[in-house]
């Protein structure tokens, strides 16, 4: 059955694999399973169709037959139980890999996502300027932990996971801020994670939804 994910009819980004549909594309993409997308608007994101999948009237959304979820980790966890690709088949790597999904959720991406809103809702504010390089901070915090261990690998676990999916993603988000650069060897992950031929795919069908251009391939 072809699943069908939620996705912004209009972002901020336009396009630029910043909101949270690109970890699901993504996902759906490195296990080669075809998907559905229907776009939402910020006013039927609120609507009571929209929260009765979503209780917070977010995106993205996901549904299957008669199973719908919400949460981005929870999606992919899902797509990674039930298609191979995204979580090895030793169970102690897939624990592994798992716990890397909940360490790109739950300690890595509060900090960047703080300081994200910062930007958005404090910028006037008179404590902003000394509030920035605080919040700034409690990333590098993170990132150096990150960068120590994952040293020289291409992945944090030996081969391509759900968790470098999400923890690629997460890092992305620090984009146009100049603290990823601040770590070689997280920039090259990233790229890593971009130069994936699914990443691609992913992220150039959410352009399109902007552009109109069909993707190719
Ligand atoms: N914890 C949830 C998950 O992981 O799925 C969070 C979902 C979420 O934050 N969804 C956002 C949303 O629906 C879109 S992704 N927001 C509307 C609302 O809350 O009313 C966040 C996002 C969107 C766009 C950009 N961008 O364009 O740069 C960046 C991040």
């Amino acid at each position: 059955m072809t699943p069908t994910i939620t996705a912004f009819e209009q972002s901020p980004d336009e396009g630029q694999g910043l909101a949270r549909d690109m970890r699901v594309r993504w996902a759906l993409e490195e296990v080669g399973q075809p998907y559905d997308v229907r776009l939402v608007s910020f006013t039927e994101m609120k609507e009571p169709a929209h929260c009765a999948l979503h209780p917070f009237g977010q995106i993205p959304t996901y549904e299957e037959g008669d199973l719908a979820l919400f949460e981005s980790g929870a999606i992919i966890f899902h797509i990674a139980e039930h298609h191979a690709g995204l979580l090895p088949d030793d169970a102690n790597a897939r624990a592994r890999a798992v716990t890397w999904m909940f360490a790109a959720l739950s300690t890595v991406e509060p900090p960047i996502v703080e300081r994200e809103q910062v930007d958005y809702v404090e910028r006037d504010k008179s404590w902003y300027e000394e509030r920035l390089p605080i919040l700034e901070d409690r990333i590098r915090d993170r990132l150096d932990a990150l960068s120590h261990r994952l040293g020289d690998a291409d992945w944090l676990d030996r081969v391509f996971s759900a968790g470098d999916l999400m923890m690629v993603l997460v890092l992305r988000r620090l984009e146009g801020t100049g603290i990823l650069e601040e770590y070689p060897n997280l920039s090259a992950y990233v790229a890593r994670g971009e130069a994936r031929p699914a990443y691609k795919r992913a992220f150039d069908d959410q352009l399109a939804v902007f552009t109109g251009k069909p993707s190719v391939g």
